[in-house]
């Protein structure tokens, strides 16, 4: 029996002394010693009552045992459920409790206001510093560095992913070991990763992109990485020189041609720079080019299914396009029967493969609304393929902002809005901001009569909601513009607050 996940992207290194995380104080952590901390936490975990199938709950700042936890969950069988560190106590206590989590690990910060939300599920609370109350490091110190990997089978789920929902309940997106063994195997051969690639790390890791794209490949072609905490452009810069790859959001491209010190020099020291998780502007792709001689390679995925397209390696990578469908990737531009359309018409994107998730974790309606029989997913991206089969991105079938590369669901921040006293209804909108793609904007209109305090507004939101959601502004308007259905229309909307903003 084996662990196809595991023996593949951890279970090959065994005993290897090569690098696997460069960190930024200079301390290097080889693959052996890696699997050492993995197997430690493993023992801890299981030895808490865990059992293969159980969904462990994590909310830490990005740290090497972090990542440890993601290759114990792995190697134990367990289901890793990462969580965004923004999130307030609010939207954790729903991951948790919808995910029926048997395991929380959260920052000590935090450990009070979580007691009640485990306790309520009988799970058990734990943090990964060391020393003081529930510390899984601490149990975990004492263990052996070897642990019985537990046999599981390719379509049992590896991993919980919460993707937001457009009635503002998150869904999680169940990720079987397929799911992300086969796409890491894709996108090593697409993009030539090797044992000698040695990518630059300053994606977070509770998302695909960071976790399941930049670190599956590496784990998959025994490379290393610099592992930095955050995204931080000098760190970025001082680094370059040990680098290969890059993988960022559009944003981390702005922000290193807003920097005159990122020369073509400096970027002559990578082989390859990917982009993905927003729209890259082509005018940055244009500008990264003139600026350093290379292009961007920008591809596009999604929680629900991982890595979709790319544009190639060899070939010629187009600007303002996502490239071709990967290599096991039938990709389709579709009416709303799933039918496909000729080549140079806009439809919404569909696609099947092994990357395909297995659904959302009990909402089987919500899974059949959007997973079709025949397996294809319903991705809510509208696209057009011309005919050598490039895609590109041309809107969103879904009301979603993406913003520096974090998904944001209007209804969720207008749930919260609706409530405030004094307004009638409410809509969020995302605007045009420089550095971040989009940023959030929330227009209120007052009960008759009323008048808005903002400040109280705002202070409520941030109690409930991660600050990447807030508003960056609250506009009042007197009435939102709708269609003969009655339904707010947003492009409306963003053409009059633009209007309004331009007169003010
Ligand atoms: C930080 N802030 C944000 C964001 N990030 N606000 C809106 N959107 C954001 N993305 C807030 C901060 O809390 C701060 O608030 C203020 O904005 C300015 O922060 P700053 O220091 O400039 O931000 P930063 O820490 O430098 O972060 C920006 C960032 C980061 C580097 C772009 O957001 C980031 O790492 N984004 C990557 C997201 C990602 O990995 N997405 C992949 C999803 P205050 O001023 O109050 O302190 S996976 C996916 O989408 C699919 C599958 C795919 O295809 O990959
Ligand atoms: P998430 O729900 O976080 O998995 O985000 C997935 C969404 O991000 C997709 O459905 C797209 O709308 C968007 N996305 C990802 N990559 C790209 C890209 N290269 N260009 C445009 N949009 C993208």
């Amino acid at each position: 029996m084996s662990n196809p996940l595991f023996d593949s992207l951890f279970g090959i290194h065994a005993g290897k002394d090569a690098p696997f995380l460069h960190l930024p104080e200079g301390r290097v952590i080889s693959y052996a010693a890696f699997l050492g901390m993995a197997a430690r936490l493993a023992q801890a975990v299981t030895g808490l009552g865990l059992a293969a199938g159980d969904r462990v709950a994590v909310q830490v700042e990005k740290t090497p045992e972090m990542l440890a936890l993601y290759a114990a969950c792995v190697q134990a069988g367990l289901v890793f459920l990462p969580l965004n560190t923004a999130y307030t106590t609010e939207e954790l206590r729903y991951f948790i409790e919808d995910s029926g989590a048997a395991l929380v690990v959260c920052d000590p910060a935090k450990r009070a206001a979580l007691a009640p939300v485990a306790a309520g599920l009988g799970a058990s609370l734990q943090t990964l510093d060391a020393g003081g109350q529930g510390s899984l490091s601490d149990l975990a110190a004492g263990q052996p560095e070897v642990f019985a990997t537990v046999a599981r089978r390719g379509e049992d789920l590896a991993a919980l992913l919460y993707t937001s929902g457009t009635t503002g309940r998150s869904k999680g997106a169940m990720l079987s070991q397929n799911n992300l063994l086969s796409n890491a195997q894709t996108l090593v051969e697409a993009w030539q990763f090797t044992s000698a690639d040695v990518l630059l790390h300053a994606l977070p890791i509770f998302h695909t992109h960071g976790l399941f794209v930049a670190t599956n490949v590496s784990l998959l072609a025994g490379g290393s990485m610099i592992f930095l905490p955050k995204f931080d452009l000098a760190a970025l810069i001082r680094h370059m020189p040990q680098a290969t790859v890059l993988m960022g959001v559009p944003t981390f491209y702005t922000r290193l041609l807003d920097c005159p010190e990122f020369t073509a020099e400096m970027a002559g020291h990578l082989r390859l720079f990917i982009s993905g998780s927003a729209p890259l502007l082509a005018e940055t792709h244009l500008q990264f080019e003139a600026r350093t001689g290379q292009r961007i390679l920008e591809r596009y995925g999604m929680t629900e299914t991982n890595m979709n397209t790319s544009n190639p390696y060899l070939g010629e990578r187009r600007a303002g396009t996502v490239g071709l469908a990967l290599q096991g990737v039938e990709l389709k531009i579709c009416d709303d029967s799933g039918k496909a359309l000729p080549a140079g018409e806009v439809g919404v994107i569909e696609v099947r493969g092994p990357n395909v998730f297995q659904g959302y974790w009990q909402m089987p309606e919500k899974t059949a609304a959007e997973l079709r029989a025949d397996g294809f997913f319903i991705t809510g991206d509208l696209g057009v393929m011309d005919d050598a089969g490039y895609v590109t991105i041309v809107g969103r079938g879904k009301d979603l902002i993406i913003s520096g590369g974090y998904n944001i669901y209007p209804k969720e921040i207008e749930l919260v809005l609706d409530v405030q006293p004094g307004v009638l209804e409410s809509a969020v909108i995302g605007v045009p901001h420089p550095d971040l793609g989009e940023v959030v904007l929330g227009v209120l209109v007052p009960q008759r009569g009323a008048r808005l305090d903002l400040e109280a507004i705002m202070a409520e939101v941030q109690t409930v909601l991660a600050r990447f959601k807030h508003p960056r502004r609250l506009v009042v308007m007197q009435e939102l513009p709708r269609n003969t259905m009655g339904k707010v229309q947003k492009n409306l909307l963003r053409a009059e607050v633009a209007a309004l903003e331009a007169e003010a």
